[in-house]
């Protein structure tokens, strides 16, 4: 049972489990589950759960992928969805549901005042979130004396595995009792995994390449990136498909690998995509065929390596690497797509690297200045004076927080969205690392960003 089934997961999970199929053989098929309404459900299922992946490389290549069983949406998802994550023949439930679909806090537990865990944390018995579908779904199965299905995140969180076991245990405390609360947290297996491949929403041109590539009309096409990474923490007590034969990779400890990809991959992603997305870059390729971006992307990626522990890779050629992927022409990732829900991703990407960082006394500089893109990009409104929407679940929060202050004072704006609970680490919100990040945005706003972007770099 795969919770979440959007375009990431039809590139990666679903490709795997395809590749491992092919390889190997058994009898794995996937159950998506569309928690966000039916478009999935809509176009893959009149397909048969088959559709089209293209891999966008020097020339484009589609393969077919054939492990969907079916895909689960709408009216009924929660019956249909315990149903199926109780019966014996399901044995793993993985999620994509990006950091803010889940309802759960950094700190360990599940955030009552997420939509989604409020509504099941009052009617636990017909869920509709992750965390209420993995503990009714758990709670079914120990009642009916059935061994626990393996709970895999595949979101680019920080030991994502550990994280979501302390939400759904702290979930099940809450609804089902210390008992059951207990029994999971003893029994289930959480592995950590990192996940990794580059895929922008589809778009016409996808369906259209899709047909002229695959010789019949598909719609529900996706379009990615050659480049493919999982590596998973392999705890499986009651199997799993054979992905090692697809090209993943299991480790007795995903940490480093998570810790790399976030801060490396992701961190300059985010940097890039307020500055780029700031100063007119439609997509990830014109930030990078822009040379002063482009320094000040392997400038980050340098910066986040240094604050990396060893890892069995080497971190030059990953840099190298990234840099040739952000710069794929035939890759169409808009810098707006990256910049959304920025209060859920800066803490894992900058924030902890920049913690790091300042307890070094190393250079604060990159991480600062992608704080203060973010800061800017959270008034709302760019050089030329265009809104946008923010598109961050703290979206009204944010808008509510900065209203009255204006842009002649950024250390107010600084230290208003500094002050948002839960987001900067209390030492980042004051002394060097304030006044590193408050110069930068004073910069943005005085100058526009197109020459603090030149500024930063000089
Ligand atoms: C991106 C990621 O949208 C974002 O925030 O940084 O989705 C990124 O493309 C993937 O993690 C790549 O694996």
């Amino acid at each position: 049972m795969h919770l979440g089934f959007g375009a990431f997961a039809r590139a990666h999970i679903a490709a795997y489990t395809d590749g491992a199929i092919a390889a190997a053989g058994g009898d794995w098929r996937i159950m998506g589950v569309s928690l966000r309404g039916e478009d999935v459900a809509n176009v893959l299922n009149p397909q048969d759960g088959r559709y089209t992946l293209i891999e966008r490389g020097e020339k484009p290549e589609a393969r077919v992928i054939a492990s969907i069983a079916d895909v689960i949406a709408g009216s009924g998802l929660s019956g249909r969805v315990l149903a199926a994550i109780s019966a014996p023949g399901c044995r793993i439930v993985s999620t994509t549901v990006t950091e803010k679909g889940y309802g759960l806090l950094r700190s360990g537990g599940c955030d009552v005042s997420h939509p989604a865990v409020a509504a099941d944390l009052l009617n636990p018995s017909s869920p509709r979130g992750v965390l209420g579908l993995i503990a009714q779904g758990l709670a079914l199965r120990f009642t009916n004396g059935l061994a626990p299905f393996v709970v895999l995140c595949c979101d680019n969180l920080p030991e994502n595995g550990p994280l979501l076991r302390a939400a759904v245990v702290d979930f099940v405390r809450r609804t089902h009792g210390p008992a059951l609360a207990d029994r999971i947290a003893a029994e289930v297996s959480f592995p950590a995994t990192m996940v990794d491949r580059i895929t922008p929403a589809s778009t016409a041109r996808t369906l259209a390449d899709a047909a002229a590539l695959a010789g019949y009309e598909d719609r529900a096409a996706v379009e990615t990136e050659p480049f493919s990474q999982w590596v998973i923490e392999d705890n499986f007590p009651s199997g799993r498909p054979s992905w090692e034969n697809a090209g993943a990779l299991f480790v007795p400890d995903v940490a480093p690998y998570e810790k790399m990809k976030l801060r490396m991959l992701n961190g300059s992603h985010s940097m890039l995509a307020y500055a780029g997305f700031l100063s007119g870059k439609t997509y990830v390729c014109d930030v990078m065929a822009d040379a002063t971006l482009n320094r000040l992307v392997r400038r980050h990626m340098t910066a986040a390596r240094s604050t990396l522990p060893t890892v069995a890779m080497d971190l030059e050629a990953y840099a190298a690497s990234l840099c040739t992927r952000f710069s794929n022409p035939a890759i169409a990732h808009e810098t707006r797509q990256i910049a959304m829900d920025g209060t859920q991703k800066l803490p894992q990407r900058i924030f902890a690297p920049a913690l790091e960082m300042l307890a070094r006394g190393g250079d604060l500089a990159p991480f600062a200045f992608a704080t203060a893109g973010w800061m800017r990009y959270a008034l709302g409104r760019d050089d030329e004076g265009r809104s946008y929407p923010l598109n961050d679940p703290r979206e009204a929060e944010i808008q509510a927080a900065l209203a009255g202050i204006g842009t002649e004072s950024p250390a107010a704006v600084f230290s208003t969205l500094a002050a948002i609970p839960d987001f900067l680490p209390q030492p980042l919100a004051k002394g060097e690392f304030a006044d590193e990040t408050t110069r930068r945005l004073e910069r943005m706003l005085s100058l526009g960003m197109a020459k603090a972007i030149a500024a930063e770099a000089e």
